[in-house]
């Protein structure tokens, strides 16, 4: 049996600091747009896709960078994407900094929402995996201060049911971690949305260029396979200001394989028809969890943080 469903995934170019969310939503609704006229159901975008990537800089006071953040769900730079996916009937992924009161604290994520094509908001995710550090490094270049900026996500990794079946979300760093998807596939995840900024230069460790993208694609493949799911991978790429950050948006097979990827560092539309009974046969075989995992021996995986060598 097959369930065929056209998945969009809407690469961005760009976004630099001078750019409005009115001019960015702009690009998000046509390439929507552009989405639609391929019979796409689904759109993932990126990442704190209506902003750059500004954990990049060097920010002290809330007053500096809520510039950054969206209030309300939706915001008031999102209400014209939410409206017009709604009329065009398709559902989307969408990624931004998220700023909310709750019992009277401010709390700022980096968060990204799931709405169904009938413009329901299925759910959020805040992103559990923040890289980077929560001080500057003092490199000569930039930074990476997502711990400085957000909190580490408080949701968890959940899975949300809809009429073309079993989503889940996750944030850029998250898809480097094996434990993101595999919660969310023993959620029964079919198809995980993912948006990411991954600058070229890694300021933590020093590794040839060519590796930002190896292991962004090796993280989506196992992922899919590993999961039997498809993986939406969509990129916020090209030169920000001069600050450079990898392409390679992709759409990723069950099986592991890359069946759509970006050609560009630009505003970019891939878009597959996937069949969303591919992975069943992996869940049945290789991958069947009821029959293969073993938990009583994995204890350490969520019993320990770090390394701990004790004999
Ligand atoms: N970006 C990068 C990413 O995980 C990073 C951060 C780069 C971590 C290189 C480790 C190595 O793709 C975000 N936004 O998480």
């Amino acid at each position: 049996m097959s369930r065929n469903v056209v998945f969009a995934v809407a690469q961005m170019g760009p976004v630099h600091l001078a750019d409005t969310r009115a001019q960015t939503v702009a690009r998000l609704i046509e390439m929507l747009r552009e989405a639609h006229g391929r019979g796409a159901r689904w759109v993932t975008f990126p990442e704190l896709a209506l902003t750059t990537f500004f954990p990049r800089y060097i920010y002290d006071t809330p007053e500096e960078y809520d510039a950054f953040f969206e209030e309300g769900l939706p915001s008031p730079a999102m209400v014209p994407l939410f409206d017009e996916a709604r009329k065009l009937g398709v559902g989307f992924y969408l990624g931004y900094a998220e700023k909310i009161t709750e019992d009277g604290q401010v709390r700022r994520f980096n968060t990204s929402v799931l709405v169904a094509p009938d413009g329901t908001i299925l759910g959020k995710y805040r992103k559990i995996h923040l890289p980077g550090t929560k001080d500057p490094i003092g490199d000569i270049e930039f930074e990476h201060l997502e711990k400085r900026y957000f909190e580490v996500g408080d949701l968890g990794f959940p899975t949300y049911g809809t009429d073309d079946g079993r989503f889940g979300m996750c944030i850029c760093n998250d898809r480097r971690w094996p434990e993101t998807f595999r919660v969310m596939a023993l959620r029964g995840a079919e198809v995980f949305m993912l948006g990411y900024n991954t600058p070229t230069r890694n300021i933590h460790y020093p590794e040839p260029a060519h590796l930002r993208e190896y292991h962004h694609r090796l993280s989506l493949e196992s992922a899919a396979y590993q999961n039997a799911a498809w993986v939406m991978a969509a990129a916020k790429c090209g030169s920000e200001d001069g600050f450079a950050m990898i392409g390679g948006s992709a759409i990723v097979s069950p099986t592991g394989e890359v069946v759509a990827r970006a050609a560009s560092e630009d505003d970019e539309v891939i878009t597959f028809s996937c069949d969303l009974d591919l992975g069943a046969y992996i869940r049945r075989s290789v991958f069947d969890f009821a029959r293969h995992r073993r938990i009583e021996h994995y204890g350490p995986i969520t019993s320990q943080t770090a390394i701990e060598v004790t004999e």
